[in-house]
């Protein structure tokens, strides 16, 4: 198939899960145009059957908001024409269905595109819910020739809170478990914890949802009973106020802030936990990405985390904001080395059994087939 995809090239989950997916579809066989304002973080435009195409929007002094939508839709009118594409699959309602949608129709007089949207989380439960943005978010969903959703709850949410009656495949997110995997990297590790203290790894866009501070707590809270160092790799608008804190609760020492970094599966295997503390989350990409490098998860029970993480047997899932409860997890996986082991070994297996690329990507390919099928 040629497959357009369009996402937001930028660190986050969804723009992640959509360069992955443009890979591992490349390496099945299918071209791959990425139609986006940049290059995607993780994508290596030199990999065969692969292309990216930018999308330029051009400024004006009369334009307040440069209409990056209306050149996004031109630009994916042109490829979709150029390259024969057999479907667009855009990830992230807002504003890429819309559009796909002015594309399909640009193309109207010459043949049927169908287009895939991806739903992922905040584009439904904090940005379409907004009132600006509800009906046009709706409308998107309602007209796509297909929608899919990266869990059972997202789905559920989307048909109740946008009272859709359409069918929104769940198709949940996935991981390359022969890239993210544990290894042997204790001397990488003492790079950061010279006196050997365990490393606990938080990865994110340092959004308020992802609730930073509360890691900083946990980790002051845990280091009560035992050492621990953890790294934070990611920024975003709450890493200014978690340094602030790591200093005021005097752990500033024990914690190593690594900014944006390219090759997470490279830091995640040095760590024993993962702390993903979010308010909400979908799905919880990094917690998968986490457990397939044998890395154990204390997270909080909310949005689709617990279609991923079996509270007790994979990871730890506990009430947002409960840091006493997160700290005696972390402390427990830290000190009971026969634990941390059945659980290390537990995600690991929850990943490659049930969510690695292997299992999830030939879904996308039938639901491409569904589509293309369908619309004739
Ligand atoms: O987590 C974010 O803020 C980024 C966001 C995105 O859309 O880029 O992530 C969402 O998509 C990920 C990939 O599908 C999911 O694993 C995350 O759970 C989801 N985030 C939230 O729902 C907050």
């Amino acid at each position: 198939m040629n497959i357009g995809i369009t996402c937001y090239p930028t660190y986050g989950g969804s723009g992640i899960v959509a360069t992955e997916l443009g890979m591992e579809l490349a390496a099945r066989g299918h071209h791959v145009h990425f139609i986006t304002y940049a290059n995607p973080i993780r994508l290596d435009p030199d990999t065969p059957r692969i292309d990216y195409h930018e999308v330029e929007v051009s400024n004006y002094p009369l334009f307040q908001y440069p209409p990056y939508c209306l050149a996004l839709a031109s630009r994916m009118a042109e490829v979709a024409d150029c390259y024969a594409l057999d479907l667009l699959h855009v990830h992230y309602a807002i504003p890429h269905s819309i559009a796909a949608l002015l594309a399909q129709q640009m193309l109207a007089p010459k043949r049927r595109l169908p287009f895939v949207t991806t739903l992922h989380g905040t584009d439904i439960t904090l940005v379409g819910v907004d009132r600006s943005y509800f009906p046009i978010t709706k409308f998107s969903i309602e007209q796509s020739d297909g929608v899919t959703s990266i869990s059972e709850d997202l789905r559920a949410q989307t048909a109740d809170v946008f009272g859709i009656a359409r069918p929104i495949e769940v198709i949940h997110n996935f991981v390359n478990c022969d890239l993210y995997h544990s290894n042997d990297a204790k001397k990488e590790a003492a790079q950061f914890a010279p006196a050997g203290e365990k490393l606990l790894i938080h990865l994110s866009n340092f959004r308020p949802v992802k609730r930073v501070l509360d890691c900083i707590r946990i980790l002051a809270e845990a280091r009560k009973n035992t050492p621990a160092h953890l790294l934070m790799v990611g920024d975003g608008p709450d890493r200014g106020p978690a340094e602030l804190l790591a200093r005021q609760l005097d752990v500033a020492g024990h914690v190593t802030f690594l900014g944006k970094q390219n090759h997470v599966e490279r830091l995640i295997p040095l760590a024993h936990a993962l702390l993903m503390p979010s308010e909400m989350e979908s799905f919880g990409l990094a917690a998968l990405e986490a457990m397939a490098c044998s890395v154990v998860p204390v997270a909080t029970r909310v949005g689709g985390v617990p279609e991923l993480i079996t509270d007790g047997v994979d990871g730890f899932l506990e009430a947002v904001g409960d840091i006493p409860a997160m700290a005696a997890r972390v402390t427990s996986l830290l000190t009971d080395e026969d634990l941390h082991y059945r659980m290390s070994k537990a995600g690991r297996w929850t990943a490659s059994a049930r969510f690695c690329s292997e299992k999830i990507i030939p879904q996308y390919e039938s639901h491409y087939k569904e589509v293309i099928e369908r619309a004739g």
